[in-house]
């Protein structure tokens, strides 16, 4: 039932009055935006958003995301007036401030009901994309009675205009991903000034290309936008509804112009838009009548839940999907014997490979998980375990071709993870989580669970030459905070990486795996994941002990040859394995301090070696220590022949070792 005109403009003025006097409050913030598109928000979240806000985790309510995430105060604005426990006026009250839930983006670990962190623009959209993913994936593993949801976006000029968009967008109309609504605020206006300064694109005409529906609507007029959403449900396309709006809507000098973008309107135009408004109510008080039509808005959900409860305790997978929704990996996995098997047979392949086989078991093993690549599926082998492809036609599918996207695939993943039920996992070369990086940032920041399989680690990729060759990414990604970068050294450390990705259930994985053979330094049984320490000894100095070895993936057997070397001069050496620095420096000093000596360099000298930059290693070495690896582009010739060319085997470095010795 669609409430009255006249009891709708008050409640859609409430979040225009919350938003100008937040920002102005704050002194920052971006009032235009949520102005703007306050009366679409109001139908939407007042007569189709499934949600139940005394109950924000709700696994079938439906997932809104603010694309345009510099419009923050709308959300916060709709969580408060909905009901949700948070934000409290309070905290609008201090938005932007210490301690508020408010910032100045909406961040997903502030407030129930923000469901992505957003605000590089254009990524929340993709985020959406993989939302609808699981959504679909689960409603074909548990059915209509469980999983039967939509996924709203709210995205401005800015998020359709940034590169992702296309990716996104090429991606949800392929899978035809029909619960997803994009609502366009389409208001002509960014930062700098009217669009028309920067494209002349025609954006229905590229989403309808793309696949999609496309429809236009009136922004400011309720039954418009009625219209425009009933027909956005109606078509079995993924919608793009272009909202008509005027950025700033109310303010009477700055409406219409991106003055009203990113600055507060000042306490005179605050006046006059009250006055323009009819708004009397005091700044951060919203007139009662306001606050229970608003209320009540949240009874449709209430008892939807209510329903979709009964429909769960009757559902004979209730107890899996409640686990699958928690995230918890079932009690009966584990790798152990599969790892014990890798003991039992030792053998030389790259860790793509050996990650195939940990694949294997894993999806075979764990309904969970939904992987995929981005066109390299031969090359990162991610396809295992009999999983079959998720389709338009079949999404109970399990692999997803994300075709030549890293973008779009790591913010889906970052959808999917966000939804929940879901483990995503996706592979590109390695080098290109440039392309990736963005949202790999945002796995981390959003804490959520996305494995990154990035083959093709190193020089040892051979003739493919410097643009495909990895030199500074390891490195560069272990400085971003919250993420997992591993780089196992053969079959049996990929499979304990693999373990201990799926385990986080709260930040993303990155694992750097190569192209070329190793053979396995592993093949005594340990009684414990020796790749969760982060770093451990591989092998322990028999001589007297001068030197430390501290190695990375295809370089660990390298170390251990200089070692052996080394020990056939009467110098000990242990080589440390050091799969995941992250994880190393979280361990207790005492076992860093066994792993890795605090003595001087006349008593141990520390050497680190990685195919990759020498920047930064000073951390393990210390300043005194050698770095041995490769501070330049690589080339392109046979994986043998570089190493060789970049100083990269046993001759030459133990000569470095035994002057630094020496000297
Ligand atoms: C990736 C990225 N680039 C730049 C920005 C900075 N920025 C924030 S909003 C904005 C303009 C966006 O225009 P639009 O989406 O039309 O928002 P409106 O001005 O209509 O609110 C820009 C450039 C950003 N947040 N993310
Ligand atoms: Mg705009």
């Amino acid at each position: 039932m669609s409430l009255a005109t006249a009891r709708m403009v008050p409640m859609a003025n409430a979040i225009r009055a919350l938003s100008m006097d937040a920002v102005q409050s704050a002194n920052s913030g971006h009032p235009g935006m949520p102005m703007g598109m306050a009366d679409v928000a109001t139908v939407l979240w007042s007569e189709y958003l499934k949600h139940d806000p005394a109950v924000p985790d709700w696994a079938d309510r439906d997932r809104f995301v603010l694309s345009a995430g510099h419009g923050s105060m709308l959300i916060y604005s709709l969580l408060h007036l909905t009901g949700y426990a948070a934000p409290t006026m309070e905290d609008i009250r201090n938005f932007r401030q210490i301690g508020s839930p408010c910032a100045g983006h909406p961040e997903n670990f502030l407030l129930d009901g923000v469901e992505a962190t957003t605000g590089p623009l254009g990524q929340g959209l993709a985020m959406g994309v993989g939302m609808a993913m699981a959504e679909r994936h689960l409603n074909a593993t548990f059915g209509d009675e469980l999983v039967d949801h939509r996924t709203w976006v709210i995205a401005g000029d800015g998020c359709l205009m940034e590169g992702i968009n296309h990716e996104a967008i090429g991606l949800a109309g392929h899978l035809k991903l029909g619960r997803m609504t994009v609502l366009w605020d389409d208001n002509n206006i960014t930062i700098d000034g009217t669009t028309d300064l920067s494209t002349s694109e025609d954006i229905k005409a590229r989403y309808e290309a793309t696949g999609w529906h496309v429809v236009s609507c009136d922004g400011h007029d309720f039954d418009d936008i009625r219209r425009a959403i009933d027909e956005a449900i109606a078509d079995d396309r993924p919608s793009l509804i272009a909202c008509k709006t005027v950025i700033g809507k109310g303010s009477p000098n700055k409406q219409g112009t991106s003055a009203t973008h990113g600055a507060p309107l000042g306490d005179d135009e605050i006046a006059a838009a009250r006055e323009v408004l009819g708004w009397e109510s005091a700044p951060f008080e919203i007139p009662e009548d306001v606050v229970s039509d608003w209320r009540r808005t949240a009874d449709r959900g209430v008892q939807a839940r209510a329903d979709w409860r009964n429909r769960l305790e009757q559902h004979g997978d209730r107890d899996e999907f409640l686990r699958r929704m928690a995230g918890d990996l079932p009690e009966s996995f584990s790798l152990d014997g599969y790892i014990q098997s890798l003991i039992d047979e030792p053998q030389k392949v790259a860790t793509r490979k050996a990650s195939e086989m940990a694949l294997a078991e894993i999806n075979a093993n764990l309904p969970d998980t939904i992987g995929g690549s981005a066109d390299l599926t031969g090359s990162n082998n991610t396809k295992a375990g009999g999983i079959g492809p998720f389709t338009a036609d079949d999404y109970s599918g399990r692999y997803v071709y994300y075709g030549i996207r890293e973008f779009g695939m790591s913010a889906a993943m970052n959808g999917m993870a966000l939804h929940g039920g879901v483990i995503p996992y996706g592979g590109t070369f390695l080098v290109f989580t440039d392309y990736c990086r963005a949202a790999i940032r945002l796995s981390a920041l959003q804490q959520v669970r996305t494995v990154y399989v990035m083959t093709h680690d190193s020089i040892g990729l051979g003739e493919d030459g410097p643009t495909h060759q990895p030199i500074e990414h390891v490195q560069s990604l272990r400085m971003m905070p919250n993420v997992l970068v591993m780089r196992p050294a053969d079959t049996v450390e990929t499979a304990e990486c693999w373990e201990i990705a799926l385990r986080q259930k709260d930040r993303p994985t990155v694992l750097a795996l190569t192209r070329q053979g190793l053979p396995q330094v592993r093949t005594e049984v340990a009684s414990e994941n020796c790749s969760a320490r982060g770093a451990y000894r591989v092998k322990s100095a028999n001589a007297d002990r001068k030197v430390i070895l501290i190695a990375t993936g295809s370089e660990v057997s390298l170390a251990l040859e200089c070692a052996a070397r080394l020990e056939a001069d009467g110098i000990g050496a242990d080589v440390v394995s050091m799969v995941c620095t992250q994880l190393f420096d979280e361990q207790d000093d005492a076992y860093r301090a066994d792993i890795l000596p605090d003595v001087g360099p006349e008593q141990l000298l520390r050497v680190s070696i990685e195919a990759g930059t020498t920047f930064g290693w000073d951390r393990y070495t210390m300043t005194h220590g050698l770095r041995i690896g490769i501070d330049r582009f690589g080339a392109s010739a046979p994986a043998g022949d570089l190493f060789e060319k970049f100083g990269l085997t046993a001759d030459a470095i133990v000569p470095q070792i035994m002057n630094k010795l020496n000297g």
